[in-house]
This record gives C-alpha cells, structure tokens and sequence, in this order.
C-alpha cells in the first residue's frame, strides 16, 4: 500500500463517574482522518477519537481487553514468531500488541521495538498507558476526580474542565494545566480507589545503555550495517514509494541508500534557502543512488515566521531544538499532498556524538554521549507530529531500539576513528556511497538551511542587541508554547513579530494578530 495505513494519534478519555459529555472533537495538530472510538470494562467507560492516515483498525478488542495503539511497531515476526503465532505478524500492528498483551502483560511493552503509544483498558478496569522505548510518541494524560485524559498531543487536554489531580510516575507539565507527560521508556498502570486516580504500578520498558563494548572494528562496523539494514527495511513496510528528506550528510545518506537498496521507488527532497543550502551534496547522492529527487527553496523569513508551527507540533518551549526541526517542518507543509511515508535520518548524532564532533579527549565525547542520552526524553525531536501537521507519517531508522542499543554501547573510539566523526557509521556505509559523502563532514541543520542565522538575523533588525540573541529566542519559545499549547490557540493566530515584541518588552500579554 502507498503511503502509511495507521493510527497516528489518539485522544481518549476513561471515565467512572459519572460520564462527562463527549467535548467535541479534539483539535489536533496531526491532520489525518478522525474517528469515534468508545469501549466498556469493568464500569469504565472510554470514549475518544482517533487521527489516522489510511484506513487502520482503531480500538481493538479481545476479552473485555481495549487498545488505542497510535504508531507501527518494527518487530513484528519476532514477536509473532516468540508468541508461536507466525500468522500474527500479518494482521494490525494494534492487534499483534493486544495478542503480546495477553501473553505477556506488563512485560510485552519491553519486548516492542517500535515507535507507538498506547491506551489499554483492561478487563479489571484499569487504565495502561506506554510509550516505545523513545518516547518518539509523545504521550500525555490528565486526571480528574472522574476520569483520566489521555492524548498524543498536550494541547487536546490544557484546555479541559474539572480540577486536575496529580499523577505518581508521569511528569507534570508546567503552566498550571495539570498536563502529565509519560515518559520515554515506561508503562503505567493507573487505577481508581475511591475516585483518586492512584499508580499501581510504573514499568520502565527501556534505559539507555551506560556500558559500552570494545570490540574490533570489522565486528562493530558489520553490526551496524546490519542493524541499519533491518531498521530501514522494517520502516519502509513494503511502501512503493517511500520518501527520504536528504541533506547528503552521511546519516540521511545511508538511510537512502538502505530504502533504495530495498527497491522500490525512493523519493528524495531537500530544502534550503536563499542564504544557504545542501543542495550540492544532496544531489550527489541522488544521483549515485538513482533515487527520484528535488529541491525545494524556502525564503529565510518566511520559514522563521513557521516557528509557531513548530510549536504546535513539537509542544516544546526549547528554543535550540526548535530551530532543528523548523526547516524539517516547513520542508513537509510544502511537499505535495497524498499520502506519504518520510524516512529521515534524525537522530543519529545523538549516540554517535556527531554534535560533539569537536570534543577531545575520548573519555568525555563519551560523557557528552551519555549525558545526551540521558536527556533527550520530552524534547520531542521524533515527535510523529512534526510531520503530521502535514498529513505525512515520518519514522527514524537510527532510533530503531536494535540499532541505538547497539550505537551507544560501542566505544567512542569507534564512533571518532582516525580523525573523522562517527567513523563506525560511515565505515558501515563504505560500499553504498559515493567517497566525498563518506568524507563530508557534519553540518547540522539548523546550518546548513540557515535556520539559525535567520532567526538570529531577524533579532537583530528588529534591535536586539547582539549579546542578548540567545536569551530572546528562549524567550520567545517559551512565550508561543504558552500560548499555542497550554493555552490553546492556534499558530496562524500568533505573529512572530507581536511575540517578539512582546517579549521585548517584557509584557505579559500575549502576541495575537490584530
Ligand atoms: P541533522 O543531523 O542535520 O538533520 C537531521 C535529519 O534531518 C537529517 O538526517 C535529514 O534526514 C534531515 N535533513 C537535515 N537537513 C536537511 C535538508 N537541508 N533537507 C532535507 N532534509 C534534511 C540536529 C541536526 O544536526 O540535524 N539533530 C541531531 C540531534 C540534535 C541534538 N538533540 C539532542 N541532544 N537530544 C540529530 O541527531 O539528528
Ligand atoms: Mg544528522
């Protein structure tokens, strides 16, 4: 099938009492087909809406058990296969979830290699919420004396009525919402006693790694080229026709040569701007890999005026990350519509250091490793809706759960190798590309399509001081998703422009368009 057939987000609610009416339809940032879903167990009630891209199952259910899965998960004949169940890898990822449910319960969650989030009502009416070992769907609830909120996206819940109750083992969001966030790599078990929601149980499903293994080079590089192999192959889920936004770095690089290596049509695109861009490398790759590509040029203040969009996607207040995916952002509003899976390359510079390409010695490229992974969780960069704001499912090979265990437990001595920046990688991509991208080295971005000095540029006319840049752009983040998240309101409403002269001067009062 041509494009993604899944759920790509959810809001629900579980009630006990009494049942509140159904609001109206959530609006969320993913832009898809919506659906009624609803469900009883055990004198809970669950009443939501999916946002789905095809024609997916929804709610499934089995013995009085109910799930809402939003995402794909990438193991499926290996579960299949562990459940002695080989026909299972052939029905919907939602119901091969369901059937580990019932073989393993709490544990299935630490079996799925997947990029998902999940609802489940069990048959003892109590309430499972988890996210894939990530996080890369970010998944949020909110309590009430009544009933549980939960959703893919924080802004479907910031706006609910009824007085927010406290939730042990999820992380609450700041602004006075009561908006939790569950956290990459865990399962929650919420129960009601006495209409206080209680956490009877918090699973942690995954953790990053802190040991590293020495092994020899040619061990290290063919596990890489392996895992990579099977992680694009397992993310093109026999799509015809699946897309890879390419900056001809190394990273998107090898992802489009593993999808072409599958066959099928791989689409290519890159972005840039008039200030800057890749095209140059981008086409080398496309040209070598024969992979059916195009440019496309975004003017520098028009993608800056996108950050509100940016907002609602992502939900994050972290000015940094949001200069990352902007230029991801704008590039997906502008490809034509239809149905359409991207594959990126996002992610990998994360466990193999490629942001800290100047760090010496080894010891602390590894620390600044270990402390990137300890902190990625609620930035959001994978977040499906990053791209569903478009109508376009996107996934990241490098952040397959195989491959990332793999990549950061290798020594940094293999990740920096004989002057060159993640070496292991570029060593495992040797035979599929062309030598000046194997050589070429890393430019984030946020520099290679000008993101940042954009932004900074803008600053800068409007008469901010130079030594106050880094300070007003955080400012600004945090004001839009104050307004755009917990408050609601809608990106096209907000103005770059008001925010920042808001933010100036140091008002309170928030920046709508006259
Ligand atoms: P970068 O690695 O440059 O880009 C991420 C992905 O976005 C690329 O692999 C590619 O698929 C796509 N992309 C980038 N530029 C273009 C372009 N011009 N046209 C089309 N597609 C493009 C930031 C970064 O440098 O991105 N991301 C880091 C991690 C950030 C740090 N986060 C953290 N510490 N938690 C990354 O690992 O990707
Ligand atoms: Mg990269």
């Amino acid at each position: 099938m041509m494009g993604p057939n899944l759920v790509a987000g959810f809001w629900a609610r579980v009630s006990w009492s009494p049942r509140r009416a159904a609001p109206e339809t959530p609006r969320f940032a993913t832009q898809g087909h919506t659906s009624a879903v609803s469900a009883a167990s055990a004198g809970r009630h669950l009443q939501g809406v999916a946002v789905s891209f095809g024609a997916p199952d929804t709610l499934v259910s089995d013995g009085g058990i109910h799930l809402l899965l939003a995402g794909e998960i990438y193991n499926r004949d290996e579960v299949a296969k562990a459940l002695g169940n080989a026909s299972a890898a052939h029905g919907s990822d939602a119901t091969l979830v369901l059937a580990a449910w019932h073989h393993w319960g709490m544990t299935a969650f630490r079996i799925l290699n997947g990029r998902f989030a999940a609802l489940l009502l069990d048959g003892g009416g109590r309430v499972v919420v988890a996210t894939d070992h990530a996080g890369s769907v970010p998944l949020w609830l909110r309590a009430d004396a009544h009933g549980v909120d939960v959703s893919t996206e924080a802004k479907t819940l910031a706006g609910l009525p009824g007085t927010p109750l406290g939730v042990a083992g999820a992380q609450l969001l700041p602004g006075g919402t009561g908006v939790h966030r569950v956290q990459a790599g865990t399962a929650l078990i919420l129960e009601t006693v006495q209409g206080e929601v209680r956490t009877a149980n918090r699973v942690y499903t995954w953790i990053p790694p802190v040991s590293r293994a020495a092994v020899g080079e040619e061990i290290a590089v063919g596990r890489v080229r392996r895992l990579l192999a099977q992680a694009v192959q397992t993310r093109l889920r026999d799509d015809p026709e699946p897309t890879v936004v390419l900056s001809g770095g190394i990273d998107s690089s090898g992802v489009a040569a593993h999808a072409v290596a599958h066959g099928g049509l791989v689409h290519s695109v890159s972005m840039g701007t008039e200030a800057s861009d890749e095209f140059g490398p981008a086409k080398v790759v496309a040209g070598h890999l024969g992979t059916d590509h195009s440019e496309m040029t975004i003017h520098s203040s028009d993608l800056v005026r996108e950050l509100p969009w940016a907002v609602w996607a992502a939900e994050i207040a972290d000015h940094t990350i949001l200069e990352y995916l902007l230029p991801l952002i704008a590039l997906y509003r502008r490809l034509p519509p239809g149905p359409r899976r991207v594959l990126t390359g996002y992610g990998a510079d994360i466990p193999l250091g490629g942001m800290h390409r100047h760090t010496e010695p080894l010891d602390l490229l590894d620390s600044v490793i270990a402390h990137d992974m300890a902190t990625f969780d609620g930035l959001n960069e994978m977040s499906p809706v990053i791209s569903g704001v478009a109508g376009i499912w996107s996934t990241h090979p490098y952040w397959d759960r195989d491959l990332l265990d793999c990549l950061i437990s290798l020594d940094p001595g293999l990740k920096r190798r004989y002057g060159r920046d993640k070496w292991v990688l570029r060593e495992a991509l040797a035979r599929m590309l062309p030598a000046e991208t194997l050589s070429r080295p890393k430019l984030g971005i946020h520099e290679g399509s000008g993101t940042s000095s954009a932004w900074t540029a803008l600053l800068l006319e409007k008469g901010v001081p130079p030594g106050r840049v880094e300070q007003c752009k955080a400012a600004m983040a945090r004001r839009m998703h104050d307004l755009i998240v917990l408050r609601t309101r809608h990106p096209d409403e907000i103005s770059f422009d008001e925010v920042l002269a808001a933010t100036e001067k140091g008002r309170t009062r928030h920046g709508l368009k006259q």
